[in-house]
């Protein structure tokens, strides 16, 4: 058997690959989501199993106020010396070129913990890497920032030393690579094979135009000579092919010698209207960016990948070619176990007793109303990320807000600038109703508003699904759990990603969940019983 890609699916971008003995581990950016850095786990690359997180804790990630596509930046992850070590950039300001991060070390003997406080490493710029050299030195690499008027626009590969024992780099970093006309050269990496240093970088942007670039030195410090073919792996000249903005590699030696390299790639789903597919939008990645794997082959003394494309099967290791991929799987939150589940995050900060409870009700998620959904601050909002092009999520709730400021629902959320949400709340008569609104690039619209869909008083569950299919999705509700009325309105999941978003945050991706919100502050509370996530077929249309 193959491996399939893309491994990961559903937003799980800038990938990082690892490996302590026979174990294997990814880890991802988590941007605004907490807890924050999703670690994967393989023993035969094949199937990845998600892990847990490594910043579980306000300590460690502090990412109040932090805006759409801030926070986690660009996770990477190294084991030596007995330790699990992942630098990572917490994002505190995303709009270029005013950005503002701070990068942060951390280490674990075990994979699951517990992680160390973060050391804050002074360094300025994104994408930090850590190198363990032979000689017990170690250096930090990094994607340097300029100020506005810096000469080089599109900013360099720096190397800076980093001291353990003081938690301090050396006190100035040494430019090592400059880039190509690509540019946007960031997700550095060093590697160490056969006598040279090589050195992966992203390039192109993190869009269209992505790409992989290696270079080799005999000395860390360089000078870095070109691969014969600058760019190993690409999809931005192969614009109609399922795989695209494959960039941003990190590679990894499977048992004694096979070699694979992991990127992240994007799914774009093209509307019927787009007739061009440009460098700049061949369609619309509700899945966000994810993670793929590819074979590397080693000649001359450089890494190639077959026709430097992705692709959408790989071949498996030597001794994994018997080993199938998992099947689909549905997530069942049932909210009985006493913590929220796996997939489940929330927006900035954890889920704390001020978001809500799992033993108020037993068996349910309260959660208690907090911000809107376009706040960056205290949000009640537990979500999964889409993982599939078509499914159904489900939930049912019991709600009783006495105004209408008061509301708790479904929702589908890519940022503050762009979601919907299905909810119960009051009309102005303090009457019980089922309204829907949608904020569109910050615009408002309500499509079910004014009037709302009146709720029998006896009922106590209200059911809410949402149906995603493709380029659309839309919602749908019951009040006995068999008889369900859809919403006559079709929602545009093509809006939920970065490519509709650019500009705005554009890193993320799209995620459902449950939303229960109070603007009056008067502490209200909703219990979700559920919260049921079914992948299916395309709907025949
Ligand atoms: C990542 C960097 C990038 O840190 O996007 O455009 C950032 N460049 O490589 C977020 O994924």
């Amino acid at each position: 058997m193959a491996i399939q890609n893309p491994i990961i699916t559903g937003f799980n971008p800038d990938p990082c690959i690892c490996r302590k003995g026979d174990d294997y581990y990814i880890i991802t950016s988590s941007f605004e989501w907490f807890p924050g850095i999703r670690i994967y786990h393989s023993t035969d690359m094949v199937n990845w199993a998600f892990k847990g997180y490594a910043l579980n804790e306000t300590r460690q990630l502090d990412m109040m106020g932090n805006p759409d596509s801030g926070g986690i930046w660009a996770p990477d992850i190294t084991w030596h010396d007995g330790l699990f070590w992942i630098v990572f950039t917490n994002i505190k300001v995303v709009n270029a070129p005013w950005k503002t991060g701070y990068n942060y070390l951390i280490t674990a003997e075990d994979i699951d913990g517990p992680w160390s406080d973060p050391v804050l490493l002074g360094a300025g710029g994104i994408d930090p890497s850590l190198y363990h050299a032979d000689d017990g030195r170690k250096y930090l690499t990094y994607r340097l920032w300029g100020p506005q008027h810096h000469s080089n626009p599109h900013n360099t590969i720096v190397l800076q030393e980093y001291f353990h024992e003081q938690k301090k780099l050396a006190p100035q970093w040494k430019v090592i690579f400059e880039g190509t006309d690509l540019k946007y050269t960031e997700a550095s990496h060093i590697y160490f094979k056969d006598g040279y240093y090589y050195l992966f970088t992203a390039e192109g942007g993190t869009r269209y135009a992505h790409a992989v670039t290696v270079a080799r030195s005999r000395d860390i410090e360089g000078p870095y000579e070109l691969h014969p073919e600058w760019h190993i792996l690409s999809s931005w000249d192969i614009p109609r092919f399922p795989l695209q903005k494959a960039g941003h590699g990190s590679l990894i030696c499977f048992g004694e010698d096979e070699w694979y390299m992991v990127y992240l790639t994007s799914r774009p789903l093209k509307r019927p209207e787009m007739a061009l597919l440009t460098s700049e939008v061949r369609g619309y990645c509700p899945l966000g960016r994810e993670t793929a794997i590819a074979k590397v082959e080693w000649r001359d003394g450089w890494p190639w990948i077959q026709d430097s494309h992705p692709a959408l099967s790989v071949q498996a290791p030597a001794d994994r070619t018997t080993v199938s991929r998992q099947p689909e799987k549905e997530y069942l939150y049932d909210f009985g176990r006493g913590s929220l589940g796996d997939e489940l995050q929330t927006l900035r900060v954890p889920f704390s007793s001020q978001l809500g409870s799992l033993s108020a009700r037993p068996g349910h998620l309260r959660l208690y109303g907090n911000d809107s959904l376009v706040s960056t601050f205290i949000q009640s909002t537990v979500a999964m990320r889409w993982k599939h092009f078509h499914f159904t999520a489900e939930t049912r709730l019991s709600f009783n807000p006495i105004h209408f400021q008061q509301s708790a629902g479904l929702t589908c959320y890519y940022s503050t600038q762009c979601w919907s949400y299905c909810c119960v709340t009051t009309d102005y008569d303090g009457q019980r109703v089922l309204k829907l609104m949608e904020v569109d690039k910050g615009e408002a619209r309500y499509w079910l508003w004014d009037a709302g869909i009146g709720i029998p008083q006896d009922v106590e569950y209200i059911w809410l699904k949402v149906t995603v299919d493709g380029l659309h999705y839309s919602y749908s509700y019951s009040f006995d759990g068999h008889k369900w009325e859809i919403l006559p309105y079709q929602l545009a999941s093509w809006k939920l990603s970065d490519d509709y978003n650019i500009g705005k945050g554009f890193f993320t991706g799209a995620f459902v969940g449950l939303h229960c919100e109070d603007i009056s502050h008067q502490s209200c509370f909703a219990d979700f019983d559920y919260l049921h996530y079914v992948p299916h077929e395309p709907q025949a249309s």
